[in-house]
């Protein structure tokens, strides 16, 4: 009668805890626990949206800060845009120390490459499928930006009329260049 009981005890035992995911073997197998304020990883690098596009070119700036740093008093901004063209904030400005925000708006790498010539933006002799450097003179330029980088570029310009271009083999021909004149 007492073997009975304790096996009925058992059983009932069992029959409790087994659902509940205890196994009479004492483990306990955790339930997944709810996750709570769980925020997606940070993620670095190109976002969601359109892939790499023809012209990338591994390499560039790794990390992007999760909001753009503050923008310099009386600074340029460059907008760099995957359907390559390039918006300037200002077409010119006085001579001296400048600041450009060279902002890569897009997913694909560009860059920024301030250059001085008496040649209209779009005209720069193209070798190789870049502009041809050799035929201005550069002035300063940005690394290589991953999609949503930001870089500010600081320097001093002499008066004279210069070129913005993004030079991203193929970017500069499909029409990533604008004239900038420093006075
Ligand atoms: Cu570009």
């Amino acid at each position: 009668m007492k073997e009975l009981l304790t096996a009925v005890l058992v059983s009932v035992v069992v029959a409790v805890l087994v659902p509940l995911g205890i196994s009479a073997a004492g483990t306990y197998e955790l339930p997944p626990l709810p996750v709570v304020g769980a925020k997606p990883a940070t993620s670095f690098g190109p976002g969601p949206g359109p892939g790499p596009g023809p012209g990338t070119v591994s390499g560039g700036t790794a990390a992007t800060p999760a909001s753009p740093p503050p923008l310099p008093a009386g600074a340029i901004v460059v907008d760099l845009l995957d359907t390559l063209k390039l918006n300037v904030s200002a077409a010119s400005a006085p001579a001296g120390l400048l600041v450009f925000r060279a902002d890569n708006k897009g997913a694909i790498i560009h860059e920024l490459a301030i250059v001085k010539t008496d040649l209209a933006s779009g005209s720069i002799p193209v070798a190789a499928g870049k502009a041809d450097e050799s035929k201005v003179q550069l002035a300063a330029r940005t690394k290589n930006l991953a999609g949503k980088a930001i870089e500010d570029v600081k320097v001093t310009l002499q008066a004279g009329k210069y070129a913005l271009i993004c030079n991203i083999p193929a970017h500069y021909q499909s029409g990533m260049h604008a004239a900038f004149t420093v006075q």
